[in-house]
């Protein structure tokens, strides 16, 4: 019985007494501990978005656990971009590892069906790259700190009508999914408010591989610009096989199409794309060029917008955790609605009544192969 105990006398100390001597390093005595699940994107056509989201998380963990304050354990599951392999992994945080808030899912479309759960249950979950409108609307439990395709996509359509005279627009969007379908709500809003014309509106499906039926028929209609609503994957091999046929016009994505994955898949090609984002990697801010460093010291790769959402993700639940002082799942809720200025590496963030982040986005272009600012 006593072996069972560890080896150390300290062990068999009664629960109050055990914040004190459950860490050993000196540094987590009177630490708030609390379990952190994250699931995310891992495997398959979108593996991109959540290696950059596991790694952001990765490393705001060691540093936030280094800080001594709260420490975070976390149990990290893979949703492969689907809905029923989210929401089982996400009861399985939920019911069996007792998690105090959830990170994630990567899509909204695995949102639409992990959110309502989660809500239910009373876990605070917090989307990091879920941008389709009505997410935290599901509940008082949901929160984000992604902007949605709703504020991205008007300010990305602005300035390339603004400089580029644009009256006539093509549409193309991915039909089968909750993100995709959102941004093109907004692309075409935004499209009859600005008094565009709209010459047609071409859809697609996940894993397509040949766009060229769509794209044919764009071409023929001669617009000056056109409006993309996909994942990297679909998005990048549309701006190839567009570029081919010799449909050199910019490009508008909505938040799908933030990714270097972008540039890789599609080389040259993804010149003249036009997104927003609230992350811009080489912004001249302290916090954010340090964490730059540390993420390509770490990963050996820049980080994405991804990267940075879920990163700020981990720290926005270490300042709920810490001002709640417990792990109690209510608790921690509404110590994260009360966040107000949190400077985070995306900016001084705040949630609305919903649990939406409010923050300003940044148009980006990419030229050259790289995303430069779009002015
Ligand atoms: N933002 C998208 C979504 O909400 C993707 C790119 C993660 O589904």
């Amino acid at each position: 019985f006593l072996a069972a105990c560890g080896g150390g006398n300290e062990a068999t100390n009664s629960n109050e007494s055990k914040e004190q001597v459950g860490g050993d390093a000196e540094k987590s005595a009177g630490a708030v501990e609390a379990k952190i699940g994250v699931i995310a994107w891992m495997t398959g056509s979108g593996a991109g978005y959540g290696e950059a989201i596991t790694n952001g998380i990765n490393l705001a963990l060691e540093e936030i656990n280094a800080k001594g304050e709260v420490k975070i354990d976390l149990v990290v599951e893979d949703s492969a971009g689907k809905q029923e392999q989210a929401l089982s992994a996400a009861q399985k945080l939920i019911n069996s590892d007792n998690v105090t808030g959830l990170i994630g899912p990567t899509l909204s479309t695995e949102m639409n069906v992990v959110g309502p759960e989660a809500d239910l249950a009373g876990v605070p979950t917090m989307g990091t790259s879920t941008t389709a409108q009505g997410i935290p609307e599901i509940g008082d439990y949901i929160f984000r700190d992604s902007i949605p395709e709703s504020l991205a996509i008007p300010a990305a359509m602005q300035k390339a009508i603004d400089k580029y005279g644009v009256k006539k627009v093509a549409i193309m969007y991915g039909n089968d999914d909750v993100f995709t379908k959102s941004g093109f709500d907004t692309m075409k809003a935004t499209a009859e408010e600005m008094g565009l014309e709209i010459l047609t509106i071409e859809t697609f499906q996940k894993g397509q591989s040949d766009y060229n039926a769509q794209l044919t028929k764009i071409k023929n209609l001669n617009p000056e610009l056109i409006l993309c609503s996909a994942l990297y994957n679909e998005g990048a091999v549309i701006m190839d096989q567009a570029r081919k046929m010799g449909l050199t016009v910019p490009f508008v994505g909505g938040n799908g199409f933030n990714s270097p994955e972008v540039i890789k898949i599609a080389g040259d090609a993804a010149n003249g794309l036009i997104v927003a984002t609230p992350w811009f990697g080489a912004k001249e801010d302290a916090k954010v060029q340090e964490f730059v460093k540390k993420y390509t010291e770490k990963f050996g790769k820049e980080p994405d917008q991804f990267a940075a959402q879920a990163y700020d993700g981990l720290y926005l639940f270490a300042e709920a955790i810490k001002n709640a002082g417990e792990a109690d799942r209510d608790a921690v809720r509404d110590a994260l609605a009360e966040i107000k200025d949190f400077e985070g590496i995306l900016g001084v963030m705040s949630f609305d009544e919903v649990g939406d982040i409010v923050m300003d986005p940044t148009v980006l272009v990419i030229d050259g192969g790289q995303f430069k600012l779009f002015e």
